[in-house]
């Protein structure tokens, strides 16, 4: 005969009981428990991965016909962004989205105000309420990756270019964000073959979109030189008269180059320009004779080959030469740097190599730059306030390891990982394979900070995915080479290396698929992403 249980303790237990198959129950069809997953929602979805992501589950925000821009009252260039992001939205949500200044509670504002101090120079806030969508950051640099991050909010129709249904839906949440590295670089080969203002500007829009800040423009090789230089209008005149193959090549009048210049600017990218020097020179010498050794010109060059060519180290016209050049690259060039090239000198021997870049750096700085060059030219032992880009397919470099501890700065573009010209695999039409194949988790997985032996975690300024064009020809050969490897060299440059995991970081790259398909981006569907 089983104890007398009393009444009261039966009815706790009963209760007890409904408690515990309500929870159960909860569990299982998913509803938000403190303790169960967030739902997925783009806020999951972010390339580059933010610092903190904190969604809230059951909030989202609706653009609207009548929704306004607002922005941070007073600011110019917080205006431009708001200006920068209804141009974004404007075509494929038919809605006016009217820029003003102001600060209200709805719609869309961009502040310069309140943000938290860990956003820094270019991190911000972004938090999406019923009400509407606040980015606040210190500066419009901060604003203007806040608007790439809002963007991945939005269906990716948002990137069509023509009006799509709605509705325009963001999940509520709060981002805090800033970059890992100040130096976040793309560079486009414009040397070998020639690209328009128009192909340069769609590769900017197509680089903001993942938070690069840096375009290097790799603007004079062996096939072509590419920036008009007044004092001297045969470099570009004759030296800017073909390219790889025997096309007709081309060249940037100043004013176009101000024009492009001014294009990354208002994406908050700075332009580095590349004279690349001494070697790589073949157009500047096939343009004027007086700069030849033997003072004899060569022929203008159309194949591949890297290495034959060197200004001639022991003339001083060579110097008045590169003085005039830096003076007009400096005076187009609102940045800090210019880059100076130094990679591949084969027929220059060291000691002229060594006194080529003892007369030419010293140049740099007098018209007011900072010289970035390929790192070989560390062994000039230049200043420490030269920033070597490392490009070694190796990970071992004990010159440039000994250049940091003078000092300098080190950019990251290891041939093995972040050179978008190499194929994706033996399959690969386009592009080149000396540093070997490289598919998305190549490009991906491998950590700048801890890349090249030695080199100090606190020595590294961060990456840059240079892209040749030996063998590319137009925006479509270009987006094929550099999506989606260039998102993950974005990240590596933004996301901090505790969110790094390949793993959730091609589930995120597959979200983007979607999206370069509305903006007609020619990408390569690798098989390693699960694109949707
Ligand atoms: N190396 C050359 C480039 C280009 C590249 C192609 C550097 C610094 C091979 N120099 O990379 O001019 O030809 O992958």
């Amino acid at each position: 005969m089983p104890r007398p249980v009393d009444r009261t303790r039966r009815a706790g237990r009963r209760a007890v009981g409904r408690a515990l198959a309500a929870l159960l129950f909860l569990s299982a069809v998913g509803a938000a428990s403190p303790a169960q997953a967030v739902p997925e929602t783009p806020l999951h979805h972010i390339v580059p991965a933010p610092v903190k992501v904190t969604p809230k589950p059951g909030v989202t925000y609706t653009l609207a016909a009548d929704t306004r821009i607002h922005t941070h009252p007073g600011s110019r260039e917080a205006r431009q962004v708001g200006e920068y992001l209804a141009g974004v939205l404007r075509p494929s949500t038919g809605y006016r989205l009217p820029v003003a200044p102001g600060a209200s509670g709805h719609g869309i504002s961009l502040l310069l105000t309140g943000a938290d101090p860990r956003v820094g120079d270019e991190g911000y806030q972004l938090d999406v309420t019923h009400r509407g969508v606040v980015i606040r950051a210190r500066t419009a640099a901060g604003l203007f990756a806040g608007v790439q991050t809002f963007r991945q909010l939005l269906p990716a129709k948002v990137e069509s270019a023509s009006r799509q249904r709605g509705p325009w839906t963001v999940p509520g949440g709060s981002v805090l964000d800033h970059p890992r590295y100040a130096h976040r670089g793309a560079m486009l080969d414009v040397a070998r073959h020639f690209f328009s203002v128009a192909e340069v500007k769609r590769y900017i829009d197509q680089i903001a979109q993942y938070k690069i800040n840096r375009l290097h423009l790799h603007l004079t090789d062996d096939q072509g030189w590419r920036l008009e230089i007044k004092s001297w209008p045969r470099l570009t005149e004759h030296g800017g008269s073909t390219e790889v193959g025997g096309g007709a090549g081309g060249y940037y009048t100043q004013e176009q180059y101000r024009d492009l210049v001014a294009y990354a600017a208002s994406r908050h990218i700075e332009v580095i320009p590349e004279i690349d020097l001494p070697g790589h020179t073949n157009a500047a010498l096939a343009s004027y004779a007086e700069l030849n050794c033997d003072g004899v010109a060569p022929p203008l060059y159309t194949g591949i080959e890297v290495g034959f060519s060197s200004l001639c180290i022991d003339k001083d016209i060579t110097y008045e030469f590169v003085d005039d050049v830096l003076r007009e690259v400096a005076a187009l060039t609102p940045g800090r740097y210019i880059h100076i090239g130094g990679d591949e000198a084969l027929v220059t021997t060291d000691p002229d190599y060594v006194k080529f870049m003892d007369k030419v750096l010293p140049l740099v700085a007098k018209h007011g730059k900072t010289a970035v060059g390929w790192h070989e030219f560390v062994k000039a032992d230049p200043p420490a306030s030269t920033v070597p880009q490392f490009w070694g397919t190796k990970t071992v470099a004990p010159d440039v390891v000994a250049a940091a501890k003078r000092g300098s700065r080190v950019v990251l573009s290891p041939a093995t990982k972040a050179y978008l010209d190499m194929k994706y695999d033996e399959n690969t039409k386009l592009g080149l394979k000396w540093a070997g194949y490289t598919d998305v988790e190549d490009a991906y997985d491998w950590n700048p900070g801890a890349f090249v032996e030695d080199l100090p975690a606190s020595a590294v300024l961060g990456v840059e995915a240079p892209l040749w064009t030996e063998t590319l020809t137009d925006s479509a050969e270009v987006e094929h080479m550099a999506f989606p490897r260039l998102p993950a060299i974005a990240e590596l440059g933004w996301s901090p290396w505790e969110t790094h995991d390949w793993a959730k970081f091609r589930v995120r790259l597959a979200a983007q698929g979607p999206r370069w398909q509305a903006q007609g981006v020619n990408f390569y569907p690798s098989p390693q992403v699960p694109w949707k």
